[in-house]
Order: C-alpha cells, then structure tokens, then sequence
C-alpha cells in the first residue's frame, strides 16, 4: 500500500468519502490510488474553483467534510475564491493539494510555488506532510481539522514522494469535539433583556434549522422581540409551516433603517451587524451607536442547546411560534420579467425540499418575500461575497441530496465566473435547474457607482459594466456543455420553463433574458 493509498483509506475511515478533483502528474499517485481503494466517489470538475464551490455546498448539506484534489500552489489559487466562500459559511473541506517531489523542489522546477502561503489565508488548517508512512495519520488530522464547529478549512499538501513510497497505517479521525456551551446566566440575560421592548434577536448559522426557528418564534411569541437573520446565511430553513425570518437588507440605507427602531440586540450564531462595505459618509456598524449588543453565542457555539435555554428562561416553551408561514397560492404571472413577475414565477414552482442556491444579485433582491409561502425548502446565500459560487455549490447540494431538487439562481456576471460547472452537472447527470439572469450588465455596481458618489459616471465606466458586446450566448453555452437549455423573455414562459426543468432529472439551464 503506498502512500497515496493509505491517505485515501484514512479520510474513508474517517467519513471523507466524495472527492472533488481536478488533477496533474504530482497527483497520479492519487488518482490511481482511486480505483485500488472502494468508497470514494470522485467526482472531476474542469476548473478549481468549481471543485472548493462543490466541497462547499457538500458540507452545506451533510455537514461533513468532502475532499478537494487540487494541482500544486496554481491549482490551488485557482480554487480559492471560492474556499474563501467556504471559510465564510464555516463549511468543513479537506483540500488535498499535490507538491513536487522532496528532491525535485531544491529545482525550482516550473510548478514550485509557496504552497503553504496560498494556502494560510483561507485555511484553519495547514500542513505538508512529511513521509508517507506518516500520511495516513495527517489525513486524519485533516478531518479532524475540516470537522472542528462549524466546519474549518484544512489543506493538507502531498508531496508525490509521500504518495508513491510504501504507506504507513491507515488512521481516523478524531470524534467531532461537542461545540461549545453558553453560561446559563448569560442566557438567562438574555432571556430577560429580550422581554424588554425594541429588542432583536439577530439569528445565524445552526439556529436557522427548522427547529430553531420554531424555538426562535415561541420566544418572539412570548417576548415580543422581533426575529431577523443576517443578509447572507451559509443556509437557512423556510417555506410554508416555517417560522418565516426576515434577513436584514444589503443596500445600506435600508439596513439602517431596518434596524434604527432596536435599543438591543441579542446575537445568537450572528455577528453584530455591519455593513458590506464602507461608503462615503455612512456608518459601518448598521445598529443605532447607542443600542446595546449581547454577543450570546457565536457560530460555533451550541445554538440549540442556546435557543432551548431562552424558551425554558422566557417561559416560551408551549407557546405557538410567532410567525409561521402559510402555504401561499401565487398566480402565474404573465407578461414582462421584472425582478418581481420572476420572485411570483418561483413563488409558484419551488418544490418541497428543494434548496434554492441564491446569487441572484441585483434581480433577487425581491425574491425572499414572495417565496416565503412555497413548500418547505432550504436557502443558501454566498457569505464571502465573492461571486462565481452558486453554480458549483449546487453540484456539492445536488450531489449531497440526490432525492432533492437543485434551484440555482444566478446573475449573468455572476455565472461567467465559473460556467465550467455545467460541464460537471451534466456529466454527473445531476438534478439541477440553473436560472441565468441575462441583464447583460453588472447592475449591482451601476447603483454601487452612485452609492460611492460617483455624479454622471463617463462611458469608459459604463463600459466596464456592461456584459452586453458580445451577448452570452447560455443557450449555446449550455448546451455545448451537455444540458438541455431554454430562453424565456416573458413570465409566463418561465413559469413554464421552471416547470420543465424541475420535471427533468438531469440538469437544464434556463436563460432569463431580462
Ligand atoms: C471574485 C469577485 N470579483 C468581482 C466582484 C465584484 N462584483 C460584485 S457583483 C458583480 C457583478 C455581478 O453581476 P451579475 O451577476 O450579472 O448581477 P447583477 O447585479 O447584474 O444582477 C461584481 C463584478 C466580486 N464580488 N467577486
């Protein structure tokens, strides 16, 4: 048993077993060690950052780790984008990233790069193995890594020598450690000041589950407080019978606004809120300087036990939760799209259990409210602000919930980040609707011109805004990658469209010319 094969049967023992791969000759030893060893699907992605998007979405999901083979230091960076995303949503990934051989490095050969130092920023967890009788164990210390709450980036870096020569034993990970506790005090604190008036509970990570929300609803129920949950959650459960959160706004202006009315604010898996950017003249924190902020519990914390000891403490428990949902019936619309007749068109046709991956950026800023009544579904938004993540994290989704369909929403700029995930979704057949917003433009940043102070921007500006000269072509797109796709210009029609792709089993793309 080499090396390669004694890390691959390790992160099997220790739960890896989906690998998302994009390969070179540092990693043949890896690669071939995937057919000597049962258990690991793997799954090849055309360009890295589909494959750290697709290990993203994955532990959205499962809550496990998922590996990641990447090719030295330029594969590396060409996954890191979206690592970043990952690190932002406290998803838990194992990147495996190949290196030159021990005695090869001393070359300076064409592929050396500092691997380690692209790989600290967006890492929890870093190490280069140093012998192959030892690389079974340091894929197990990578698990153990990946699994730390809520779920770390661990990139362990293979050395092909460590891969080939003879393996040492297989290992296994550590149990996850239980996450950590909150004085009761503290919560009984809360509790206390969430009785008082203009409070906020400000709710993210864990305590976005369905039975959180409903934990969250009883004690607004009881208490009076209002419920809201950041502008990005890595994902959060919703639809009819759910305790329906609202999430505080990305435009600033109405951020502050949202949350001028509040004295405190209760955090619970959320940080204090700020804006995603600075602007000229505006404030960076969005709360009022005066009202008070009770950091109860960060991400990695045990929100349920947090949000269960709130209930017992506000005296909530047996309440009915504020809030719930009610199954809406939306009428289909017809006519022109606009970012509302789209919103009432997926209002409509969201199924049960679908998960809804949104980077729908300037177009989707309507949606949340008017699918809030669809069948229970789960929404995932991009933490990291780096765009380019909807596509592949729906592989991770769709591969992770095979009986469950994949929405993915994304902007026309946004998509142009990573197209090479179609490929992926068509060769794996996988279950996934795409919805491309062709507004030919990167409309965020025309109103982000303004927001900044930009007065009467010049066509040299404009110009690097527009997607329009050339226009994508996604039907073509798509289809040269394997999907069938579709072009609507008119509600109705995709309506209809939706339907056809949520009906199908494989992958569609819908081209949503706006
Ligand atoms: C990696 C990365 N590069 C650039 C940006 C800056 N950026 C933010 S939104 C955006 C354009 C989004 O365009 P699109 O997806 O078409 O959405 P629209 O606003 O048109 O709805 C860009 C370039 C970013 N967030 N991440």
């Amino acid at each position: 048993m080499n090396g390669a094969e004694s890390l691959i049967r390790s992160l099997i023992a220790s739960g890896v077993d989906t690998c998302f791969t994009n390969p070179g000759t540092s990693e043949m030893h890896f690669v071939a060690a995937l057919d000597h060893v049962p258990g690991m699907r793997s799954v090849l992605a055309l360009f890295e950052g589909v494959a750290t998007g697709a290990a993203d979405g994955y532990y959205r999901m499962t809550g496990k780790p998922a590996c990641t083979l990447l090719h030295l230091g330029p594969g590396l960076a060409n996954g890191l984008a979206n690592l970043h995303n990952a690190k932002k949503a406290g998803s838990g990934i194992v990147n495996i990233v190949g290196e030159h051989a021990e005695t090869h490095l001393a070359l300076d050969a064409p592929l050396k790069s500092d691997i380690q130092g692209l790989a600290r920023p967006m890492s929890h967890w870093v190490h280069s193995a140093t012998s192959a009788a030892e690389v079974g164990r340091d894929g197990a210390a990578a698990v153990t890594a990946a699994r730390t709450a809520p779920g770390q980036i661990a990139t362990l870096i293979l050395p092909s020598d460590t891969a080939w020569s003879e393996g040492g034993p297989v290992a296994t990970a550590e149990p996850p450690a239980s996450r950590a506790t909150v004085p009761s005090e503290a919560v009984a604190g809360a509790a206390r000041a969430l009785s008082g008036p203009r409070t906020l509970l400000l709710l993210g990570g864990q305590a976005l589950t369905a039975a959180n929300l409903d934990r969250a609803g009883r004690i607004a129920a009881k208490t009076g407080c209002s419920l809201l949950s950041e502008w990005s959650n890595a994902r959060l459960e919703r639809g009819a019978g759910r305790v329906s959160i609202g999430r505080i706004p990305y435009p600033i202006d109405q951020a502050l606004q949202v949350l001028e009315p509040f004295d405190r604010i209760v955090l619970v898996g959320a940080r204090p809120p700020i804006g995603f950017f600075a602007y000229p003249g505006k404030p960076a924190r969005l709360t009022r300087p005066d009202a008070e902020i009770i950091d109860l519990a960060d991400w990695a914390a045990d929100l349920d036990a947090v949000l269960d000891g709130l209930e017992q403490e506000a005296g909530a428990a047996g309440t009915t939760p504020l809030g719930r949902a009610e199954a809406a019936e939306l009428p289909v619309h017809t006519g022109a799209l606009t970012p509302e007749t789209i919103g009432a068109a997926l209002g409509a046709t969201i199924p049960e259990h679908a998960i809804v991956i949104d980077e729908a950026v300037t177009t989707g800023r309507s949606f949340f409210p008017v699918t809030a009544g669809a069948p229970p579904h789960s929404w995932i938004n991009n933490r990291g602000g780096s765009i380019g993540y909807s596509m592949p994290v729906a592989i991770g989704c769709a591969l992770a919930c095979p009986d469950r369909k994949v929405l993915a929403l994304s902007g026309d700029g946004s998509a142009m980040y990573t197209p090479q995930a179609l490929w992926t979704m068509a060769r794996e057949g996988l279950d996934v609707t795409v919805l491309i917003f062709a507004n030919r433009s990167y409309q965020i940043l025309r109103g982000e011109l303004t927001n900044v102070g930009v007065q009467n921007p010049g066509p040299k500006a404009l110009d690097m805004l527009s997607l329009d000269r050339p226009a994508i072509d996604w039907v073509g797109l798509a289809k040269s990658l394997g999907l069938e796709a579709y072009r609507v210009d008119e509600a109705g029609a995709l309506t209809k469209a939706i339907e056809t792709g949520l009906a199908v089993d494989g992958p569609v793309l819908i081209e949503v010319v706006m």
